[in-house]
């Protein structure tokens, strides 16, 4: 480590999906940039011991605990990431950020609007103190979405006038997929909305650089009554013999939107487009362009020029590999495709530049507030007949 890089002793609290792409990332990030901090991967927290003591050793991490509450206070933590399900964001980073260590926190930042703000107030009290806070949107390191948004920005589409995102998956099709945390709102806050929805509305957002003022919402739960997972079942049906419970949360979640710079949107959230694993779709039209992305093709780019000459117009695809791409000078030669876990490797690379630089990285957890808004917005509008519902902008809300 050269004396000019800072070494950040991460802990991360979580083991399971995002957990073990994090570390991923974490293990990654400072063999493939030079970056004014160097992550050190100190401490893997999790309730189960015998199950974090295997992940330790199998992600990488330098040792385990079991209590999140003595892992802020360790002298030898500056970072703390939350890789848990949304029902403990709140508690872990607020406590951590009066800790003073820096947080990333996963996305959706809450599971609801109230436990958000007050997520705000915390990274807003201890930035005084130079404390860093970022929610772990990594679409936006997609190396295609970023030069999105740099075509966006540099005009190369001219006026914004449609948004148009999906998120498409199908894992819990079938009905005898356990009721596991995602379908519960205790746990999980809301369903597609929350999960995947949150993606294309910050994907979009930031593309754009508009933000959504007003939806029209619409949420569905195909499937009403699941399985419980194995555990729960055992007990349940020695019980009562009711080895089910309620899904809580929406399968699917549609709505219309308006945007601050005069685009409209529609977005879709749902996990049953049968056949479509982790597609994430999204189309920007303007006056002078188009933009398409599917992230089950996230080394392409489809662009339409409207400037170019009548013969030659048409969508062309820019393969996204280049090395003065976006983030992709660290990787292969043209043509050597990336996959889902540089993302992460990215959102680690954004982190570590910013809080090793003394900056705030982004998207910050007023950005995130900005999409908990916006699903919540959804929700209500669901809730009344799908009504057009306003969305407060979250800066008004700090500034106030
Ligand atoms: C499940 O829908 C999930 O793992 C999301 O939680 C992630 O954010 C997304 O990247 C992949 O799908």
């Amino acid at each position: 480590m050269s004396t000019m890089e800072k070494e950040l002793r991460v802990g991360m609290v979580g083991y399971a999906f995002m957990g073990a792409a994090h570390s991923q990332a974490w293990r990654t990030v400072n063999r493939v940039y030079d970056l004014p901090a160097r992550a050190r991967m100190s401490v893997i927290c999790g309730r189960d011991e015998s199950k974090v003591a295997e992940a330790a050793t199998r992600l990488g991490w330098e040792a385990y605990t079991t209590d999140w509450r003595e892992l802020i206070t360790r002298d030898d933590v500056d970072v703390i990431d939350v890789c848990t399900p949304g029902d403990s964001h709140a508690e872990i980073a607020i406590a951590a950020l009066e800790a003073g260590k820096h947080v990333l926190c996963e996305k959706p930042l809450a599971n609801s609007v109230e436990e958000a703000r007050a997520m705000v107030a915390a990274a807003v009290q201890a930035q005084t103190a130079g404390v860093r806070s970022m929610c772990g949107f990594n679409y936006r390191r997609v190396p295609a979405v970023a030069l999105m948004r740099q075509l966006i920005e540099s005009g190369r589409l001219g006026v914004v006038r449609h948004v148009r995102a999906a998120y498409l998956q199908d894992w819990i099709v079938d009905p005898q997929f356990p009721l596991v945390w995602r379908l519960q709102r205790d746990k999980a806050g809301s369903g597609a909305l929350g999960d995947i929805g949150a993606h294309i509305i910050d994907l979009t957002q930031f593309v754009t650089g508009q933000q959504i003022t007003g939806v029209s919402g619409l949420t569905e739960t195909f499937v009403k009554e699941r399985p419980l997972p194995s555990a729960a079942a055992g007990l349940a049906a020695l019980a009562d013999g009711s080895a089910t419970g309620p899904v809580t949360v929406d399968d699917a979640a549609l709505f219309l939107a308006r945007l601050d710079g005069g685009a409209v949107g529609t977005y879709e959230a749902t996990r049953f487009a049968t056949g479509r694993k982790n597609a994430v779709r999204v189309e920007i039209n303007g006056s002078l362009g188009s933009v398409a992305f599917d992230f089950e093709r996230m080394n392409e780019l489809e662009f339409y020029d409207a400037s170019a000459p009548g013969t030659e117009q048409g969508f062309t695809r820019i393969l996204v590999t280049e090395s003065d791409h976006p983030y992709m000078s660290a990787w292969w030669p043209p043509g050597h495709i990336i996959g889902y876990e540089h993302t992460f490797t990215h959102e680690m690379r954004d982190f570590l530049d910013a809080v090793g630089s003394g900056a705030d990285p982004t998207p910050s957890f007023v950005d995130a507030l900005q999409v908990q808004l916006v699903m919540d917005a959804v929700t209500r509008s669901a809730e009344q007949g799908s009504a057009w519902t306003e969305v407060a902008p979250a800066l008004a809300e700090v500034a106030a």
